[in-house]
């Protein structure tokens, strides 16, 4: 995968102008939150993070873990702290894991104000795009410890599912006492041809534009990583109530399938609006083609034959009309993706921390 196709870079004149803004304010600000995907915590490094003054004021936060292995993520914060970096890892929507951040942002705060001379501390929040920036300042911004007429007046900065959507640097105040102000900045990638593997994490994690990787290709690369992966394997119990009951009647019904399950409670997903009876679908047709496929997944031409056949399987999965045009598998690729973006076809982190050829030779 190129920078650039059709005419189009994901390295924006906008990125080159944000990028040269958010170098110029490292020096300037108190303490800077990197914040990187817990998915993909190598190729979601910011690229300008050698530029980043101190280690001591440079937090590495792996957002997005609920979409992340809970086990990897502890590999990675150990990873990290052996290189002397502040880890955590976090989901940007859960009040517990923000309010520990604010907690921390205080703590540092004030042990570099030891004599309480400065009155104001700044934070800056950097990153590539898509990995959470504005949706953490948004929710540090509004359980911010601040005054009840700052309260009433509080702010927003857009949260999108779509990478590029922060175009300004924007300052937020999270603390009074001393005042700490935290300034949400526009994503930034590097502007050079990346690896074929960092590209392909970076677009199915959401960090390029989808249209630049193509919604097929993306597709096709995580139907990979879940045939090479063991989550499928959480969905066979839906096998066996079909087998008992037929496939899956609740959409009749109108009832929600995942609500029937005594003692769940019913997750949210804010950006996903599938229901739960077609999720169930699809993740029965994906155990069903992966558990009786007779091929060996370990070559890429019958990899290839199992993940046509299951794209073409999930068509009906995902109610689109086999004669639906030559759009079909542009669509059943995006509904797809975004299943696995909102974490309903389980956790997969795409990258490991042990040293491989690649990760090896790169500093983090
Ligand atoms: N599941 C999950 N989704 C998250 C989390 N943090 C952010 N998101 C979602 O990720 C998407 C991108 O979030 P943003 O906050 O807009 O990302 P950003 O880094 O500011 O992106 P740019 O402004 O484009 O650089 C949105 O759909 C968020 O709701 C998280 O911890 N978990
Ligand atoms: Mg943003």
């Amino acid at each position: 995968m190129d920078a650039s196709k059709g005419g189009r870079s994901w390295f924006t004149p906008l990125m080159a102008t944000a990028s040269q803004a958010i170098i110029e304010r490292f020096p300037l600000v108190d303490y800077i939150l990197e914040i990187r995907d817990s998915r993909v915590p190598f190729s979601s490094k910011y690229q300008n993070s050698q530029h980043i003054p101190s280690k001591s004021r440079h937090l590495v936060v792996l957002n997005k873990k609920d979409l992340a292995s809970p086990s990897q993520t502890q590999n990675w914060m150990r990873h990290f702290e052996g290189q002397n970096y502040n880890c955590c890892g976090l989901n940007a929507h859960n009040k517990d894991d923000i309010t520990k951040l604010l907690n921390f942002i205080q703590a540092q705060v004030s042990k570099m104000n030891v004599d309480r001379s400065k009155p104001t501390a700044t934070i800056m929040v950097v990153g590539i795009p898509n990995v959470g920036k504005s949706a953490i300042v948004n929710s540090l911004h509004q359980i911010g410890r601040i005054s009840s007429t700052e309260k009433g007046k509080l702010k927003h900065t857009i949260v999108s599912p779509h990478p590029g959507e922060t175009k300004d640097i924007g300052s937020f105040k999270i603390a009074s006492k001393p005042n700490i102000f935290v300034l949400d900045t526009p994503g930034v990638l590097v502007p050079e041809v990346l690896n074929i593997e960092m590209c392909s994490n970076l677009a199915l994690t959401g960090a390029i534009e989808d249209s630049l990787a193509g919604e097929y290709q993306i597709a096709k690369y995580f139907l990979a990583i879940l045939n090479s992966s063991e989550e499928y394997r959480h969905w066979k119990n839906l096998k066996a109530q079909e087998d008992n009951n037929g496939p899956s009647q609740n959409h009749l019904l109108g009832r929600d399938s995942d609500s029937a399950e005594p003692g769940r409670k019913k997750r949210q997903y804010p950006t996903d609006h599938t229901q739960d009876f077609i999720v169930k679908d699809v993740r029965r047709v994906l155990y069903n083609t992966i558990s009786t496929f007779q091929g060996n997944l370990e070559h890429e031409s019958q990899m290839m034959r199992l993940i046509e056949s299951q794209l073409l399987a999930l068509l009906e999965a995902f109610r689109i009309p086999p004669d639906s045009g030559n759009d079909k598998l542009h669509r059943v690729s995006t509904k797809l993706i975004n299943l696995y973006r909102t974490g309903r076809l389980g956790h997969y982190t795409l990258e490991t921390p042990l040293p491989t050829r690649d990760q090896h030779t790169i500093v983090i």
